[in-house]
């Protein structure tokens, strides 16, 4: 029998080491006392904060709410380690490491192993796994493999000409060194603005090829003080509780029903640029009025605003013009430590290629419709990832009857809750398509405590397995969609609705619930409370 052969039997398997894998093996080894397993293809645990390395890498969560939650020791433990208001990659990367120690979880990771296909095998009620190392057969599959962890990497004919280095922010390597490297950024969005604010700092020349230009705020990042540091401990409990009733849950205040138009342009004037000096993408969007995101008058005077910062930030009104956007103020909220300014350095240039498109790669670099050749050592794409369902696609899942998750989802991506899709029994995603729009390590934490709690009506009965019913999967697509009823997010070409990737997006996606963190938890939790009457229990005769 050849190593790709070998079957491992564990009560549930779980894949990707990220946030979510890790705080499902946490669930289901403490509270239900299950054999888990968690394989991953990275060689390290942290999911995102494994593979984003790039220079510039910061959470845009404060820091006190990018911790895994429902934890008060380790919660209290790393709370006050991070002392100031966004966290850097690495420190997370740790974090995330330490907790599994924490836990002493070490040796139930499988690392450097890829998940290619999960079979439901009906008869037995488990599923067979394979992976590049061999095969598990597991009772529950838990899917965590992240809603951004599928790099976009897009097809720019002639790039093959191009001898230079070429690299993607999600996989970066450990021995780049871009001191006065002439660098070429594709992708502004959140990534690329964290990128080039920090390689401005040290490359030769960083010329960004921008598409869209977006909307960015400054971060306002600063050091806690010791008293903030000791009230985030103190509170933890508090703030958990707090979930169930908030929107978003980026430990900011949701509290304002100020509406945008009703107040003087004078005081909006103030509103806005008390957010903009306070710092925050969040606290722009949500602390400021409670319809930025919502009614599109109030959306234009917050664009406006941002617009004119643009203008008297920039020096050169031409390339002002160029970083000016133009869309509804509705993508993900992103925010930045000094972006604009770098346009005013020497070193910088910015390149739109909405107006002067890439012609063609060389050797040596890249050829604008403009005749330039712009000389470059290294290519940097930040152009983000094949989103939310991306990472499903590329596996072979298959439940009852054989049906492929691709094919169940060849309309559109279809969950109830982002946790469950009808007709994969035992099957549970962290993160999955149509979950929650919200801050995302609560959400973590929500999801795997309900998981956590379906498992166990189910776990001490042999041959049992839990499938949603396929009415309740269209009743929650069907609630997305409402949710999103005339939303500015569907208006602009971001990775939420999959608009990203040329070809995507399917009429009927939702890709998340934005009812609301408060909602989502009344809906999850009167699903368990009532004994889940969206799903079915199976049991299997015995022999
Ligand atoms: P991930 O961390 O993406 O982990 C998924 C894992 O699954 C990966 O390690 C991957 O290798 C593995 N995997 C996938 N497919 C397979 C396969 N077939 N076989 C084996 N393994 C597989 N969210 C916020 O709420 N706030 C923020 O400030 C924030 N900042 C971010 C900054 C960046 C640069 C990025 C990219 C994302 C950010 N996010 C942020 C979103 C972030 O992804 C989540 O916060 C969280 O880390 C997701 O954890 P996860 O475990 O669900 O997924
Ligand atoms: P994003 O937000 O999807 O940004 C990707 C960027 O790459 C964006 O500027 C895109 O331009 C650009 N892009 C993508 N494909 C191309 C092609 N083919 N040509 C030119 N430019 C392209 O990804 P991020 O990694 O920045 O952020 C993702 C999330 O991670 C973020 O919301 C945070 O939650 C963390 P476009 O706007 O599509 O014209």
């Amino acid at each position: 029998m050849g190593l790709n052969d070998q079957v491992q039997e564990v009560d549930a398997l779980i894949v990707g080491a990220g946030m979510g894998g890790i705080m499902t093996l946490r669930r289901l080894t403490a509270d239900l006392g299950l054999d888990a397993v968690v394989i991953d293809k990275a060689p390290g645990v942290g999911g995102t904060w494994y593979w984003n390395r790039y220079p510039g890498a910061l959470s845009d969560t404060q820091s006190f709410m990018y911790l895994l939650p429902f934890e008060k020791e380790l919660y209290q433990e790393h709370v006050t380690k991070w002392t100031s208001r966004y966290v850097k990659g690495p420190d997370i990367r740790r974090y995330l490491d330490d907790a599994v120690d924490f836990w002493n979880l070490r040796d139930r990771f499988h690392l450097e192993t890829e998940l290619r296909s999960a079979v439901f095998d009906e008869q037995a009620q488990t599923w067979q796994i394979h992976t590049d190392k061999g095969g598990y057969r597991a009772r529950f599959l838990i899917t965590a493999l992240g809603l951004l962890s599928k790099m976009n990497v897009p097809d720019f004919p002639g790039i093959e000409n191009f001898k230079g280095r070429i690299v993607h922010t999600a996989d970066w390597p450990a021995d780049l060194d871009m001191t006065d490297k002439r660098i070429a950024v594709i992708g502004n969005g959140s990534t690329g603005v964290q990128f080039m604010t920090e390689a401005a700092k040290v490359a030769g020349h960083l010329t960004s090829f921008q598409r869209t230009p977006q909307y960015t705020v400054p971060a306002g990042n600063r050091e806690w003080t010791e008293e903030e540091l000791t009230h985030f401990k103190e509170t933890c409990e508090d703030r958990w509780e707090e979930f169930s009733r908030v929107k978003i849950g980026f430990g900011i205040d949701e509290e304002t029903t100020r509406t945008t138009l009703g107040v003087s342009s004078e005081e909006r004037e103030e509103i806005f640029e008390w957010a903009w000096t306070k710092g925050g993408n969040y606290t722009f969007t949500n602390e400021t009025f409670c319809d930025v995101t919502s009614d599109r008058e109030a959306n234009e005077e917050a664009a406006n605003f941002i617009r004119r910062k643009i203008a008297h930030i920039v020096e050169d009104p031409d390339t002002a013009r160029k970083l000016t956007p133009w869309e509804p103020f509705a993508r993900r909220p992103i925010c930045d430590s000094g972006y604009f300014q770098i346009f005013n350095q020497p070193n910088v240039t910015l390149v739109s290629i909405r107006e002067n498109p890439i012609k063609e790669f060389t050797e040596t670099g890249i050829v604008t419709e403009d005749g330039t050749l712009h000389e470059v050592d290294l290519l940097v794409l930040a152009t983000g990832f094949d989103a939310v369902d991306g990472s499903y696609r590329g596996v072979d899942i298959r439940g009852r009857e054989g049906e492929s998750l691709r094919d169940h989802w060849s309309d559109a991506p279809r969950s109830q809750f982002g946790i469950t899709v009808s007709g994969f029994p035992n099957m549970f995603m962290v993160l999955g398509p149509n979950g929650p729009f919200v801050n995302l390590p609560p959400a973590i934490g929500l999801e795997t405590n309900w998981i956590s709690r379906a498992i166990s009506t189910i776990r001490d009965t042999p041959g049992a397995s839990i499938e949603l019913r396929p009415e309740a999967e269209e009743k929650w697509l069907d609630t997305c969609l409402e949710a999103l009823d005339g939303s500015l997010f569907l208006e602009t070409g971001s990775w939420i609705f999959g608009s990203n990737i040329p070809g995507k997006r399917q009429p009927k996606t939702a890709n998340f619930f934005v009812g609301g963190m408060d909602k989502y938890i009344e809906i999850t939790d009167r699903e368990a409370d009532q004994g889940y009457p969206s799903y079915q229990i199976h049991v299997l005769a015995p022999v």
